[in-house]
């Protein structure tokens, strides 16, 4: 089977279970889990910041930034394709009363600094929320994989902080980012004052992701961290698969981009399918189903059958995500599979 719905379906490496089974443990909660410890000192200095925070996951990571940043009432500004306002369940407003402002987003990800700033309200009128913190998300998931500059984040980093807002980064996918501007990734996090990133998508690890921020920061998100349940124990087992991806795993992403294009070109070429494979700049590859005798839902089962599990999203589109354990021949034959497919229905 070759599974291209999300770069989150990767298995740990035979180090990273290697590592998994040695990791030296502690209680992490008594912050006494060196492996733990080792991670988080690994990850504020891959991101350029004081100090990190390791949690069950991207949802988490996000979770616990914005409740850090925000108190009850207060606004986060985000797009309207944001991770955060689309696919969180929710959260940062259900469990931390936080009201959600969306400006648009751009489909190369970004978001226009003169809407971001217009979405600004006036501190001083009482009938307005108030303006916490900005959310951007690098690269970004639903703008197909989309790829931020570091001069994109700073142009929207200095509308929050002319403004007294934070910058919150969802760098989920980070690495994949950095990999494919051929930057480090401190320097897309430089002007963010939080910045989360997951080791359990195109990384490879089977769970958790890292907060970055100042030590004030990251004091004030541990006990976030404790209310909402994730003060982990022994989380070691699980760190230590996190320090084999930061040391191993970062360099080889740039094999899930070059297969993500060859399958963005491929598909551009398929009689009722659309995709500008420019736009494919990282490994996340969205495309639309444009001939009317078939579903995206329908292509979707009539893959399944040949071996290849692509996912519906909305509308008329799918999307498709390379990740370690896709080699280009399993590319060619999710290729050979989609024109299979569309020559029966074109
Ligand atoms: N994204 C998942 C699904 O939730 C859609 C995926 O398959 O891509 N930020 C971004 C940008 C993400 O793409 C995701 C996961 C998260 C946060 C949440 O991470 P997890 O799944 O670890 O909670």
């Amino acid at each position: 089977m070759i599974d291209l719905r999300s770069d989150t379906v990767t298995l740990p490496t035979p180090r990273m279970r290697d590592a998994m089974a040695r990791a030296e443990l502690g209680d992490d909660v008594f912050g006494e889990d060196p492996t733990v410890n080792r991670l988080q000192e690994m990850a504020a200095e891959r991101m350029g910041k004081e100090a990190a925070l390791f949690v069950a996951s991207g949802t988490m990571a996000n979770l616990v930034s914005l409740l850090t940043h925000c108190g009850r009432g207060d606004e986060a500004i985000m797009g309207t394709m944001a991770h955060t306002f689309l696919f969180e369940a929710g959260g940062v407003s259900a469990l931390g009363g936080i009201h959600v402002r969306t400006v648009p987003n751009l489909p190369n990800g970004m978001l226009d600094p003169a809407e971001v700033e217009a979405a600004v309200r006036d501190p001083h009128n009482v009938h307005y929320p108030r303006s916490r913190v900005v959310v951007l998300e690098n690269t970004h998931n639903r703008c197909g994989g989309a790829v931020l500059s570091p001069e994109q984040m700073h142009a929207v980093a200095a509308v929050a902080h002319a403004h007294g807002l934070k910058l919150h980064l969802d760098g989920a996918r980070i690495f994949n980012a950095a990999v494919a501007l051929g930057v480090p990734a401190s320097r897309l996090a430089a002007e963010a004052d939080s910045v989360s990133f997951c080791l359990s998508k195109g990384l490879a690890c089977p769970v958790g992701s890292l907060i970055c921020g100042s030590k004030e920061f990251i004091a004030e998100a541990r006990r976030i961290r404790k209310a909402v349940g994730g003060g982990m124990r022994q989380a070691g087992v699980l760190a230590a698969a996190g320090i084999v991806a930061l040391e191993e795993m970062i360099d080889r992403l740039a094999e899930d981009h070059a297969n993500a294009r060859l399958l963005a070109e491929a598909i551009a070429g398929i009689p009722g399918l659309a995709i500008d494979p420019q736009t494919v700049m990282s490994n996340i590859v969205i495309f639309e189903v444009t001939s009317p005798k078939v579903t995206p839902a329908q292509l979707s089962a009539r893959l399944l059958e040949l071996g290849v599990k692509i996912n519906p999203i909305e509308g008329r589109k799918m999307r498709a995500v390379t990740h370690y354990g896709i080699e280009r021949r399993d590319v060619e034959q999710a290729i050979a599979a989609l024109r299979t497919v569309m020559k029966g229905v074109a």
